[in-house]
């Protein structure tokens, strides 16, 4: 196999025994393969196709399944890709991925034609989800110096990485000209850099880490650098994570969490002046995302989380239900059950998580797991059929 071929995928439909929910599995048993990272672009306008990663030929590779024809077309080839942070133009006309951590690529989905756009500096690592502006003229990434950093291929490592207070920096690179601007830099960890959709001027970045350790975890930056500004001021025992932009803009949402407590919240911010609020109480969901309005949200039923400290304080029972919450309805409702094992596998923190999102109409979910032993990615339709 090789970059442009194109396999036959042959779906499986079963139903959900809870909800009766009709559920896809749109890779095959026996393999790896993932979704992209829960905010990232992953589907064309029209819905028929969807970009993931899978390793049918030897690496994880970039793969546009058309979800109409039951076929993967192999976008990318070799070692090293970033297969959690790659997305899909605003356009529909292209891939764009990081690989070995050091070239962000463009990849002409039509052609498969590779053109590096931006080449990390020597001495630094291009670390984590970079993320495009509603243009998709311009991406906001993290970098983080060669020597304070380390393949963070366990919780462990994870937590070692937020005490080592490795030096980063808060770029953005110019899609047109491969230029760099750093936006922000300091001796703590940074990730989760993320665009404003529809406002250029506002870039969001997190203070990574263990969450019960992190004490403001989300910041907001103009993207000249000036007006560094707390988004939200946690409690001494909150954890917040998961953080996102609606996607028309107008709200950041995330998950808050405190010890001893199954009970979430499911809370925003207005992305103008801040001003807090509590959307919904919800189930343990580990990561949500939401529709274009912000009006429904869904989440994914999770344990323990791994990305603390004192576990023991933060210990739930599992919960394996996809759940849709409806914010016009003040309503939550389980969809489907995802099953997965939230397992590292090979190295690889992120692969088990479901990551959910909405598919472009609102009537499907899109989510990851191994319920089957092997990591695959799922469709679930939000009414029942
Ligand atoms: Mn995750």
């Amino acid at each position: 196999m090789s970059l442009g071929h194109l396999l036959s995928l042959p779906f499986k439909h079963f139903k959900d025994t809870q909800t009766g929910s009709n559920i896809i599995q749109l890779t095959p048993d026996n393999a790896l393969c993932n979704r992209n990272y829960f905010y990232q672009k992953c589907f064309t306008h029209d819905g028929n196709k969807l970009l993931l990663a899978a390793d049918f030929d030897q690496h994880r590779n970039y793969h546009l399944v058309d979800l109409k024809e039951e076929t993967a077309l192999q976008l990318t080839e070799g070692s090293g890709d970033n297969v959690f942070g790659g997305f899909i133009t605003t356009q529909d006309d292209a891939l764009i991925f990081v690989k070995h951590n050091k070239q962000l690529i463009r990849v002409d989905l039509k052609t498969q034609e590779h053109s590096v756009l931006y080449e990390v500096a020597k001495g630094w690592v291009g670390y984590g989800t970079w993320v495009p502006n509603t243009d998709c003229t311009k991406v906001v990434g993290i970098e983080i110096k060669d020597s304070d950093y380390m393949e963070l291929d366990s919780w462990e490592k994870f937590a070692q990485l937020y005490h080592q207070n490795p030096h980063c920096r808060l770029i953005s690179i110019d899609l047109q000209t491969g230029e760099r601007n750093v936006v922000f830099e300091d001796n703590i960890w940074l990730g989760h850099p993320l665009y404003r959709p529809n406002d250029d001027n506002t870039i969001a970045f997190c203070h990574e880490g263990p969450h019960d350790l992190v004490e403001t975890r989300m910041w907001m930056i103009n993207e000249n650098g000036k007006n560094l500004r707390k988004v939200y001021e946690q409690d001494k025992n909150e954890s917040c994570t998961h953080e996102f932009f609606v996607p028309d803009g107008s709200k950041m949402m995330f998950v808050s969490y405190r010890p001893n407590s199954h009970q979430r919240e499911l809370c925003s911010v207005d992305a103008d002046d801040l001003s807090f609020k509590v959307e919904s109480n919800m189930p343990a969901c580990s990561h949500l995302m939401s529709n274009y309005d912000g009006t429904l949200v869904v989440g994914d039923g999770s344990g323990t989380p791994v990305d603390v400290t004192d576990t023991s304080s933060h210990s739930i029972e599992n919960d394996p239900n996809l759940y849709v919450i409806d914010l016009q309805k003040d309503n939550i409702s389980a969809i489907a059950e995802h099953k997965t094992s939230w397992a590292v596998l090979e190295g690889d923190r992120q692969v088990n998580h479901p990551h959910p999102s909405f598919t472009p109409d609102n009537q499907s979910v899109l989510f990851g797991s191994d319920r089957n032993g092997s990591p695959a990615v799922y469709l679930a339709s939000i009414h029942q059929g």
